[in-house]
């Protein structure tokens, strides 16, 4: 808790005792940074920041991020939250190191630091809070080509940034389990860094240079969009399956084509709602993050910290022609 928030609750308690109740317009600043703005995947998490702001009534949310997934515009993005002296930071990082220095100075300063989605390393945060367990998202993403390839093929990985935390788990989980897929062979992995233009282009690099590739397993909402329109493009639905992680809204058309059979995610509206309250409850002191603790998230239960600080909230859902039109319009 920063000092001035002590003193504004000292001086709250003081006003409260004087029997007026000043403390409740001293509203906690929450800072929700994306990996960059536009992606409408931060975007359903901020929705549901929003909705734990509703919910808690004191909170303002303060959505931000850089214009590019480059850990520099988050660490300006830092480096201005400090100087508003928001009470909390989460934080979704491009780099897991590259952002620690920026993030414990505003550790220093007071403001509660966590990270959501895509992690910083221990030193730079409080706790993370992962979207699901990592080892259940690497083998849900190689089960879903593998799934449609009983006969094995060829499926090359089109990630976001290298540099990204999440994505770089998930391969390293997929990449474990890949020996129960004797027949799958791994060709290639290539980074589209959460941009619509370069992912399109890195997946006509990959049409190209593997003309019999089977699948594209793309774990961000941004590459599956885009490989699923460079497969479509290339006419070549039906010859390669785009599958990986992506939302409803943006893969209806995929689904639609055919250029994607199916696709799983988890609800980014709760993932962003479950951060904000984690974040509320380190900021107000209601909890203190340390392996064990049970930290409440709302209406979605409480997340417990393991030994790293870190706690999953739900499990990966499969979207596919079946179910595609229930939640196109959910997130
Ligand atoms: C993109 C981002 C985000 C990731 C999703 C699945 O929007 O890379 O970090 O969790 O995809």
């Amino acid at each position: 808790m920063s000092i001035t928030r002590r003193i504004a609750l000292a001086t709250g308690l003081a006003v409260s005792l004087m029997g007026t109740t000043a403390l409740a317009q001293d509203n906690v600043r929450i800072a929700l940074v994306a990996k960059s703005l536009g992606n409408g995947f931060f975007e359903a998490a901020a929705r549901g920041a929003e909705e734990a702001a509703e919910e808690l009534g004191n909170v303002e949310i303060i959505y931000t991020g850089p214009t590019s997934t480059t850990a520099e515009g988050q660490i300006e993005v830092i480096n201005s939250l400090i100087a508003q002296r928001v009470d909390a930071i989460a934080i979704s990082a491009n780099d897991p190191d590259a952002v620690v220095p920026a993030l414990k100075k505003a550790m220093q300063r007071g403001i509660t630091v966590i990270s959501w989605d895509s992690g910083v390393a221990p030193e730079g945060r409080e706790m993370h809070l992962a979207p699901s367990s990592d080892a259940l998202i690497g083998q849900t993403i190689i089960k879903l080509a593998a799934d449609q390839l009983p006969e094995g093929g060829k499926v090359a990985v089109l990630s976001a940034t290298s540099t990204s935390t999440n994505q770089n788990t998930w391969i390293a989980e997929m990449e474990k389990v890949m020996g129960d897929y004797p027949n799958i062979e791994l060709v290639a992995t290539v980074y589209g860094d959460d941009l619509a233009d370069k992912s399109y282009r890195e997946t006509q690099g990959l049409l190209q240079s593997y003309p019999d590739l089977d699948a594209i397993i793309a774990p961000t909402s941004v590459g599956i969009v885009a490989a699923a329109q460079a497969v479509q493009d290339a006419g070549k639905v039906g010859e390669v399956n785009v599958t990986g992680l992506g939302l409803p809204s943006e893969m209806a058309g995929a689904i639609e084509s055919g250029a994607s059979k199916s696709f799983a995610i988890w609800n980014p509206v709760d993932l962003g709602y479950a951060t904000a309250m984690l974040a509320y409850n380190l900021a107000t002191d209601e909890a203190e993050a340390e392996p064990g603790a049970e930290i409440g998230m709302g209406r979605m239960g409480t997340a417990t910290l393991d030994e790293n600080g870190q706690a999953a909230m739900s499990e990966p859902f499969t979207y596919d022609a079946s179910n595609i039109e229930e939640f196109k319009s959910v997130f």
